[in-house]
């Protein structure tokens, strides 16, 4: 039989590459899009070490005749389009490259699929940032969207085009509305891998504190490698749909501080200090996905629960970073990391 083919825009980021990883493992012929950078940054697909059976094509989200190009060379059956500026923080400091990336993008990638195969069935990546500041303590489907930043802005554009194509062009396009998912490879500003790296380096002298903002959010934690199959098995229905993918569970930013430390024997208030230069200009106080229609329609569920994603990712940390005390070389982004503190956001008056 011949193999199936999927192009994913964004294959060096984290959800990318786990997705890589787990169609390669299905048999699938794998394409990937990747933008000019002065420096390399496949260092996830080297961690997978899956970087040699990738195909790769060079695409902007900005450039509509490069994302054209990828899936007329592709010719894919599958689209997942996981591209996106995907950090909140930054949407505030670029709010109009955020809308382009982020928002408008999403039409570019459906209007080349309508002109070029309106039959490839097309994956959008949305959040559960579309929600904001709900009113509903859980979300689900059905639950009204207020979004709290441009990048939870452009998102929620990005879910009404993909529905607007699926139901006026029948074409299959489904929205994933994913809760946060984290991984040994998320992405260093991201809140959670910040917190197990700079404990890592805590515990082996590298670091002396950790500078936080609110520690009051409270935000549905699940594990990366468990949503890519999700949004596999939403491709898999004979007619799209969208599925919100959560673990229904919420913690606070401080209890990911407080299982961190604790599993490497520190008491986190001798080093974690707040500064308010990392409050968000609108802040989500609180988001738990309620994954019930995934969990009957697609058989979904998250079996790795708050804890252990802590403590994987925490494990992860600490040895990447003693190997790295040893001299060790290995693909990596931690080293060649900025100091977070030095920067200059954008910050509330
Ligand atoms: P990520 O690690 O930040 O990866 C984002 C990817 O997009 C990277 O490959 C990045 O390339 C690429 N990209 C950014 N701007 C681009 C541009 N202008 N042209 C081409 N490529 C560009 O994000 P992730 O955590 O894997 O998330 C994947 C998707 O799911 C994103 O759309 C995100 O917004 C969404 N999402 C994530 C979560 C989560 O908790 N992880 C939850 C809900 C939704 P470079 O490597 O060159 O930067
Ligand atoms: O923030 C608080 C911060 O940046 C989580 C993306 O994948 O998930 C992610 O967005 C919480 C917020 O992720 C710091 O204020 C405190 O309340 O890790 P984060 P996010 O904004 O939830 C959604 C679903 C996506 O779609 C996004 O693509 O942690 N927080 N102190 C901090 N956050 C950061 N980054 N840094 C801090 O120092």
């Amino acid at each position: 039989m011949k193999s199936k083919r999927a192009l994913i825009t964004g294959i060096t980021g984290q959800d990318g590459s786990y997705l890589a990883k787990f169609l390669l493992n299905k048999g699938y012929t794998v394409f990937g899009t990747y933008r000019r950078t002065s420096t390399p940054n496949f260092w996830r697909l080297s961690y997978h070490g899956i970087s040699d059976q990738i195909e790769y094509i060079p695409a902007d989200l900005i450039d509509t005749s490069s994302l054209t190009e990828a899936i007329r060379i592709s010719k894919p059956d599958e689209l997942y389009n996981l591209a996106a500026q995907s950090y909140v923080g930054s949407s505030f400091d670029q709010p109009l490259t955020s809308g382009e990336f982020t928002g408008l993008a999403v039409t570019r990638i459906l209007e080349s699929i309508r002109i070029i195969d309106p039959g490839i069935k097309f994956y959008q990546a949305s959040s559960s940032e579309i929600y904001g500041n709900s009113v509903n303590t859980s979300q689900n489907e059905e639950t009204p969207f207020q979004p709290g930043s441009p990048y939870a802005i452009a998102k929620l554009y990005g879910y009404w085009i993909t529905k607007m194509y699926r139901d006026g062009y029948r074409m299959f396009a489904a929205n994933g509305i994913l809760f946060n998912h984290e991984s040994p490879l998320r992405g260093l500003e991201f809140v959670t891998r910040k917190i197990t790296n700079a404990a890592a380096r805590i515990k082996l002298g590298l670091q002396k504190k950790l500078i936080l903002g609110n520690l009051d959010s409270l935000r549905d934690w699940g594990y990366a490698p468990e949503y890519v199959e999700g949004m596999w098995k939403i491709l898999q229905l004979k007619k799209p749909e969208d599925f919100v993918l959560g673990t229904n569970e919420s913690h606070t930013v401080k209890e990911f501080v407080e299982n961190t430390f604790e599993h490497l024997d520190l008491d986190w208030k001798k080093y974690v200090k707040i500064d308010k230069k990392f409050l968000r200009i609108v802040e989500v106080n609180r988001l738990e996905g309620d994954s019930s229609k995934a969990k009957k329609k697609i058989k979904w569920n998250p079996k790795t629960k708050f804890k252990k994603l802590v403590e994987i990712m925490t494990d992860a940390d600490l040895d990447r970073w003693q190997r790295w005390q040893k001299g060790e070389k290995f693909a990596w982004d931690a080293p060649n990391y900025i100091q977070e503190d030095k920067t200059l956001f954008r910050t509330i008056k």
